[in-house]
């Protein structure tokens, strides 16, 4: 999807930079320039999160240029914002703890609700619970929500671990489970942001815990399964690498489970994938839309916003990625087999098992990144 994309970006590009190379007199052509430096838009979103054609038809529509990064971790998206300057308009971080982060520090700037008429297209009932993270909800838009939990290869799971259960993360934490299953092949996204805590959970602590005890426990927990791990990797890499079939467990983000389910049954090859959200309680996230503070093009970011929160758009996208997202209106335009699908839109049983997670000192989330490095490091 990435590739289809850049082609749909680059195919704007030539477009735009096409008028310039055939000539033109000098002063026009600054004036074209300048004109052109107001119709730009910087996006920088994760990977496999966009209908690549909604991009395009807002360039289509607005004339104007979207330059379109992607990040797959928050660890990336954090490292990138720390410097300042970043040179995006839009940004998706989620709800906690980079956005609300960003949200204390001053680093974005508030949404001017008369630019984003379709503001009003958002659920309340979730706009009010991200309020916790965004009090009044002045920085940003809700994009798409979803879970953290396990892809599974059901046959496969069967064959070398007949006896686990598939409805937990016992299934991966508990390491008899893990050891048999490393000869099919296991997989963690790389982000101790977003993994700690179900890990946490599924040893039945707080998953915001910042008691320095549970933390070291969910890090023996972690060490305990390492040897059986074969890869520890950014999110997107799992999604590709599921598609061909190459892991039988891995944990990940929701909707990219169910986009490598898509693709490995499209590639017809016979790997069947499936999305558990553990009965653990899964966590659940929600990804914002946000404008950093020296955005250069607020303008275009205000319109971007506005057009995405339209009910077909939004359903384009959740048809696309596999995420639900916040506007209500477009769900009779979601497929009935994404629609009905309780891996992505959850019912409200299963969401009242779920936890969301809550802002770190930042004391507490040096000790998560150091926990995470030796995990990964496997000592
Ligand atoms: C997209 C992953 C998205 C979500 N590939 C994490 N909040």
């Amino acid at each position: 999807m990435k590739h289809r994309l850049a082609a749909l970006l680059f195919g704007g590009l030539v477009a735009t930079l096409l008028p310039g190379l055939l000539g033109g007199s000098e002063p026009a052509r600054a004036q074209e320039r300048a004109q052109d430096a107001e119709k730009v838009l910087n996006v920088y979103n994760w990977s496999d999160y966009i209908d690549p054609y909604a991009v395009a038809r807002f360039t289509q529509e607005t004339g104007i240029r979207v330059r379109y990064d992607v990040y797959d971790s928050l660890e990336t998206l954090e490292g990138k914002l720390s410097a300042g300057r970043s040179g995006y308009d839009i940004i998706v971080p989620t709800s906690e703890p980079t956005f609300s982060r960003l949200v204390r520090s001053g680093a974005l700037m508030p949404l001017d609700r008369s630019k984003i008429p379709n503001w009003g297209n958002q659920d309340a009932t979730l706009l009010n619970r991200v309020e916790t993270s965004d009090p009044g909800n002045k920085f940003g838009a809700i994009y798409l929500w979803g879970t953290v939990g396990l892809a599974i290869r059901p046959d496969l799971v069967a064959r070398y671990a007949p006896d686990a259960p598939t409805d937990s993360l016992d299934l991966l934490m508990k390491p008899e489970n893990a050891r048999r299953l490393a000869r099919c092949g296991i997989a963690i996204m790389d982000s101790g942001i977003d993994v700690l805590p179900s890990v946490l959970r599924w040893l039945g602590k707080d998953p915001n815990s910042a008691d320095a005890g549970d933390l070291r426990a969910a890090e023996q927990a972690l060490l305990a399964i390492r040897p059986s791990v074969r890869a520890i990797t950014a999110s997107s890499n799992i999604l590709d690498a599921l598609a061909t079939g190459e892991y039988c467990v891995a944990l990940t983000y929701s909707g990219d489970v169910i986009q490598a389910a898509g693709r490995a049954e499209e590639a017809g090859k016979g790997v069947k994938i499936s999305y558990i959200a553990p009965k653990e309680g899964a966590q659940l996230w929600f990804d914002m839309m946000a404008i950093p503070a020296d955005a250069p093009h607020p303008e275009a970011a205000m319109a971007f916003i506005n057009y995405i929160l339209q009910p077909k758009i939004m359903a384009d996208i959740t048809n696309h990625t596999r995420y639900p997202n916040g506007v209500p209106a477009s769900r009779p335009m979601v497929e009935e087999a994404v629609r009905f699908d309780t891996n992505v839109y959850p019912s409200q049983v299963q969401i009242e098992r779920m936890f969301t997670t809550t802002a770190l000192t930042a004391t507490v989330e040096r000790a998560r990144s150091r926990s995470w490095s030796r995990f990964k490091a496997g000592r």
